[in-house]
């Protein structure tokens, strides 16, 4: 397959974003790599990073290409694919009978590139009888899928190709993208007079630079900043009223608190002139259209849930959703940010800490207090998948503690992790250039598409693919086994509409159903055309994807009916550059709801923001007197996924970056030494002195310190949750406050 002739399509894999490239290769390196023009979303657009990707693939980085198990001394020996997984299979069912299977935990399923694998892993939990699992999704949006349930039943997404103003709420797109084409789409807003960019950082970020208003807020202050916003549309009448009166209920409710807000001393607070909030309401009152994007600036910080909340007023209050250039309640190959919407009270729970369960997501910061309680229903086992919890999680100290105190924990993964380095068995799966990969991070409208890649190498020997390791854990489970496929495999030779109405008379069963991934992988799969068994996952979700968006999936030309999953499923497997899978009418975001009017009284959290004004103001511990931006995006920065440092061009050490008149306070100049405290941990790391900085913050990068044994610990950069305490985090969800951590500097070099 290594075809040196051709470019090869396939994806970038380094956030969500996923544009369409193409890869031109020497053997096994990526020669050349251009965007992809026959993508569906990125239409040829690609950032600096997708250049760099020969630094995943071949990159040093510790590649795993055998099983790996822990030795008595503490190492690891390579055993061959029956024996780890019978092994596992043995002491996952011993944990189950002594225990119950609800002590086995299941976290990950993937990152930013790759979701086939992890759609296999529900199998693999009803198998060993599993029932919590989590994801990153649970350290950073279940707040905002919470309150968007209860409000509107949904996720939302802004739609900012197309809106008059743009307002970003911790967010910096032109690093960390989340729409398609985002620099393009930043600078075109930037150079149209009649539209307009507003932007809520306290950094002076390249978004922000683009910007027409920049609140440049106090940290932490975010709730008191949209309050302030929010009450300036009541308080100033510029509220969108026969549309609220129209389409929402508990607006009275709303009015009454934000009528009674003291606008002048929430500004004080966030430290903005009140004039320019006065300002920013009135242009996102006066504009047609508003598509807004809060993410993790806000959704990592104090108050989260109660600002993702308040912002939904503030574009629900001027009649901001189910237009163009507004927000929109997009088509979606899964179930990603689905959430029940019950009250605070009512939300299921983790059975040790009792923290809420939004999603179906255990909070990412109780995880480690979960394992680690004496209780009889903590966590015993864990199998990680495509994540590196003991990096990217909260109180890496505190992660790294309760990994140990498992009773097992296996990781399946490409590389040597800082999570597998724990792990009793290391699974290796090929890179995602080696296999069909896919994710279902795709929200567009009114076109929503969805890409399937096909492999652009062949896997090395040694490796197994994520949905072949599910099966074989299933397996050996006894949860699965021919007597099941044998049926199907036979109806299947008799075309897709047999196999149809065998596939379903074998899931009737509830039981069984969560095993439905495996049985179409082990059944359906080896019928697929090109080997893309893998693949076979989404013959249910093209399914399930026309029974729920029907007009828009025959807008997109796909017909009705059953035989419109078969073509969309067709169409999915047979190209390699994207398939638009959803053509949307305006209204399709009104059918998606399921509701006759949108809910803007929730009032638990209303009661909070009603108390925001009789709040002490927020003051900093002298013995930490910056607030530490913990893990921002940069240039060169992709979670872990590259652990190569060598793949940054610039920034290569991840300095901290601090305001000119700190540095001039404590006489440090850029690149200069010094300590990074935290009540958690220290670490040093060289600053970077820059005027994009509010005096009393700090920044670093996220996703750094995961060099390649042997690197010099600064190349590697600083892993931030040596910093970061789990107890830190939302009252109402658990998400961690990774953007406020109290910290204290010491000069060491200058
Ligand atoms: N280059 C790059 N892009 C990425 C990623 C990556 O690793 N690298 N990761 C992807 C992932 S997983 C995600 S979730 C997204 C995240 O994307 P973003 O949320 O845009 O990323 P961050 O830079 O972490 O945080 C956004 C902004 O929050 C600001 N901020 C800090 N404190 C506060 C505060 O108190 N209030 C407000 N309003 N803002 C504050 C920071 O200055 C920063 O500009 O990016 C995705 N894209
Ligand atoms: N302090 C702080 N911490 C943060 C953040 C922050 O801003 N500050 N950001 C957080 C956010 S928003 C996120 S999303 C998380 C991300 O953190 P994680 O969810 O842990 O994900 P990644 O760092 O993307 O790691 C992905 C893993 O997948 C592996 N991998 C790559 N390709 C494959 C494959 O094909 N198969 C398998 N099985 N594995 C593969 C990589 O080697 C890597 O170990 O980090 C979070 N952590
Ligand atoms: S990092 Fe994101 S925006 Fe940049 S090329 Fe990759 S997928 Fe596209
Ligand atoms: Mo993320």
């Amino acid at each position: 397959m290594a075809d040196t002739e051709a470019w090869h399509p396939t994806a970038c894999i380094l956030c969500e974003c996923n544009c369409g490239i193409e890869v031109l290769l020497d053997e096994r390196r990526f020669a050349r790599i251009r965007g992809d023009r026959q993508h569906p979303a990125s239409q040829g657009y690609t950032c600096n990073k997708a250049l760099r990707l020969d630094h995943y693939q071949n990159g040093r980085g510790g590649r795993l290409t055998a099983p790996l198990r822990r030795t008595a001394d503490g190492g690891f020996e390579e055993v061959d694919w029956d024996t780890a997984i019978s092994e596992i299979s043995a002491r996952l069912l011993a944990i189950r009978d002594a225990h119950g299977g609800e002590t086995v935990f299941y976290y990950g399923g993937g990152g930013q590139g790759n979701h086939l694998g992890g759609a296999y892993a529900p199998a693999t939990m009803a198998a060993y009888g599993a029932r919590y699992r989590s994801s990153a999704l649970a350290q950073e949006k279940t707040g905002e899928f919470w309150v968007s349930a209860r409000m509107l039943g949904h996720v939302t997404r802004g739609d900012f190709e197309h809106c008059e103003v743009a307002l970003f709420l911790g967010k910096n797109p032109y690093q960390s993208h989340g729409f398609p084409r985002a620099r393009s789409v930043l600078k075109e807003i930037a150079r149209d007079p009649d539209r307009s960019m507003i932007v809520v950082d306290p950094v002076r970020t390249e978004t922000a630079e683009l910007a027409d208003l920049h609140l440049q807020l106090r940290p932490g202050t975010d709730l008191h900043l949209v309050t302030a916003l929010a009450a300036v549309l009541v308080q100033e009448d510029l509220v969108a009223h026969d549309w609220v009166a129209a389409y929402t209920q508990g607006y009275d409710e709303v009015a009454a608190v934000l009528r009674d807000v003291p606008v002048a001393e929430h500004c004080a607070v966030a430290d903005v002139p009140e004039p320019l909030v006065r300002t920013a309401a009135r242009r996102i009152a006066a504009a047609r259209s508003v598509a807004v994007f809060e993410d993790l600036g806000v959704q990592m910080n104090r108050d989260s849930t109660l600002v993702s909340y308040v912002e939904k007023l503030v574009w629900l209050l001027t009649g901001n959703f189910a237009k163009p250039g507004a927000q929109y309640v997009p088509s979606n190959l899964s179930a990603i940010g689905r959430d029940r919407g019950l009250p605070a009270d009512a939300v299921p729970r983790t059975p040790v800490v009792g923290a809420p369960i939004i999603s179906g997501l255990v909070p990412c910061n109780v995880i480690a207090e979960e394992v680690l309680a004496d209780h009889p229903a903590r966590y015993r086992a864990m199998l990680v998948e495509s994540a590196n919890p003991a990096h990217s999680l909260a109180d890496s100290p505190r992660m790294r503690e309760a990994l140990e105190a498992l009773d097992l924990l296996v990781v399946i993964d490409v590389a040597m992790t800082e999570t597998a380095r724990l792990a009793d068995y290391v699974l290796p799966a090929p890179t995602q250039f080696e296999k069909y990969e896919a994710t279902f991070f795709n929200f567009d409208f009114p076109r929503n598409l969805h890409h399937l890649r096909h492999p652009v190498l062949d896997a090395p020997p040694g490796v197994l693919p994520e949905p072949e390791i599910h099966a074989r854990l299933v397996e050996a489970a006894g949860a699965l086994g021919e007597d099941d496929y044998v049926p199907l495999r036979v109806a299947a030779e008799q075309g897709r509409a047999a196999f149809g109405a065998a596939f379903l008379a074998a899931v009737a069963d509830p039981a069984r159903r969560r095993l439905a991934p495996v049985l179409l992988y082990r059944t359906l799969g080896p019928t697929l055309p090109d080997d893309a068994a893998a693949a076979a996952v989404l013959w249910a979700a093209a399914h399930q994807f026309v029974l729920a968006n029907a007009p828009g999936v025959e807008r997109a030309g796909f017909g009705a009916g059953p035989a419109a999953g078969e073509r969309l499923f067709d169409a999915l497997l047979a190209s390699a550059h994207g398939v638009v899978i959803s053509d949307d009418a305006p209204e399709a975001s009104w059918q998606r709801l399921g509701r006759q009017r949108i809910e803007l009284h929730l009032p638990e959290l209303l009661d909070a923001v009603a108390g925001l004004g009789a709040r002490p103001r927020p003051e900093l511990d002298p013995s930490y007197p910056f607030v530490l931006s913990a893990g921002e995006r940069r240039a060169f920065t992709a979670n872990t996924i590259i652990r190569d440092p060598r793949w940054r061009r610039r920034d290569p050490e991840g300095r901290l970056r601090m305001s000119p008149a700190d540095a001039e306070r404590l006489g440090l100049a850029s690149g200069d030494l010094v300590r990074l405290r935290t009540r958690r941990g220290s670490v040093e790391v060289p600053v970077d002195v820059t005027d994009t900085m509010r005096a009393g913050h700090l920044a670093l990068p996220n996703g750094l310190g995961v060099g390649v044994p042997g690197d010099e610990p600064l190349a590697a950069g600083v892993a931030p949750n040596e910093l970061t305490d789990l107890r830190d985090r939302d009252e109402w969800v658990g998400t961690p406050w990774h953007k406020h951590v109290p910290a204290a500097l010491d000069v060491l070099a200058r």
